[in-house]
């Protein structure tokens, strides 16, 4: 059941007839910002679009299964993005054929990479087969994701990259510079055209939050976003409580601030909820999970659209990504190839850091028209 898609999807899809979507990303509209954003050939994935009633899939087929215990690591807990996250994980590993005692989901207690350190080595000390991260930050766990290689741990990252000394690859949930031009034009749009913005953040260290923020100045150095100021990055550090202070600090110090873009889920619901209870003509855009944003998106609302990706087939290809690696069937070089499952085939791909990456596909756009579809979804 397949839906309208973007143009830049179209495109996508005709440079790498290799790489698969997967059947659980929304129905493409026609949002301002979107049209506007062209993908980096070597980073666009392509995705079929499909109806929310298709999601998520892919349960009781079990394959026959192998030995090993796979462990994902996710950002810190209390945070339904990283829930969702681990479902997929969980699925894709019990869709293989595993069971539940050779699956290891942890969330560390806080978004640091010290909570993460401590995590991993438990797990080095359990010795399992591989561990997906998402790195709180991206050199500070280089120490002991060489620890865990020497034990012969496989170490990919997922959603937020760990340097490329410290990974055999990367599972990307959109390139780095898609996400940056359409973020970017969302703002440049929202704006006007012009004016202040300011982005709200997750963590300082936060390599993807990070990367996405380095792609959006890159873009924004372009004569036609010459009139936007961005006057702030302010971290929230993915708790909703210092979200909210950030938010109410960017408005008080700010009076002309015309957008906030906050590229994390757990800043855009705060802010949010911080603008519409002022009543704010502040707009606000970003990543955001349709599940929180509903009651927030709207043309007349404080955020008439946004974006994101399925985060349950992000923990989904870390699983199948995880497999592959202990199988032997990849060793995480770029242009190899592999299957995920009902995701189809996928293919590795050099990383702008020096490392190697697998795109999930690119970012959609959640607008009015399909929030509806999708909040039920994830
Ligand atoms: C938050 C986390 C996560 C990021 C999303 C968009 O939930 O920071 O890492 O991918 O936002």
């Amino acid at each position: 059941m397949k839906k309208k898609v973007l143009s830049v999807l179209l495109a996508a899809s005709m440079i790498s007839a290799l790489l698969a979507g997967c059947g659980s990303t929304p129905a493409q509209t026609d949002a301002p910002a979107a049209e506007e954003a062209a993908p980096a050939e070597e980073e666009a994935a392509p995705a079929e679009a499909a109806s929310a009633e298709e999601a998520p899939a892919a349960e009781g087929e079990a394959a026959a299964a192998g030995e090993g215990t796979f462990a994902l690591v996710t950002k810190s807990a209390g945070n339904p993005y990283n829930e969702r996250e681990a479902a997929g994980f969980e699925e894709a590993m019990k869709a293989m054929g595993y069971s539940d005692s050779q699956i290891i989901i942890r969330h560390p207690e806080s978004a640091t990479a010290d909570a993460q350190i401590t995590t991993i080595n438990e797990l080095i000390s359990q010795n399992v087969s591989a561990i997906a991260i998402a790195a709180n930050d991206m050199d500070a766990l280089q120490p002991v994701c060489e620890q865990a290689a020497s034990q012969g741990i496989k170490i990919i990252s997922l959603d937020s990259t760990v340097n490329a000394a410290s990974r055999m690859t990367h599972v990307n949930q959109a390139g780095t510079q898609i996400i940056g031009q359409t973020l970017m034009d969302a703002v440049k749009d929202l704006a006007g055209g012009e004016g202040q913005w300011a982005i709200l953040s997750a963590t300082s260290q936060a390599s993807n939050q990070n990367a996405w923020i380095a792609a959006m100045k890159e873009v924004m150095e372009g004569e036609d976003y010459a009139g936007l100021e961005l006057v702030e990055v302010a971290y929230g550090d993915d708790e909703y409580q210092k979200s909210v202070d950030q938010t109410q600090a960017l408005l008080t110090n700010y009076p002309d601030l015309k957008v906030i873009c906050a590229p994390t889920t757990v800043g855009i619901m705060a802010a949010a909820g911080v603008l519409q209870d002022k009543n704010s003509e502040v707009k606000l855009t970003g990543l955001g999970l349709p599940s929180e944003m509903a009651d927030y998106i709207g043309t007349d609302n404080v955020c008439p659209y946004m974006y994101l990706w399925n985060p349950i087939d992000v923990g989904r290809l870390g699983a199948y990504t995880s497999v592959a690696l202990v199988n032997g069937d990849i060793t995480g070089a770029a242009g190899e190839t592999f299957t995920a499952g009902e995701m189809g085939g996928y293919e590795i791909v050099e990383a702008s850091d020096g490392g190697t990456e697998i795109i999930v596909g690119p970012p959609f756009a959640f607008t009015p028209e399909n929030i509806d579809e999708w909040k039920s979804v994830y």
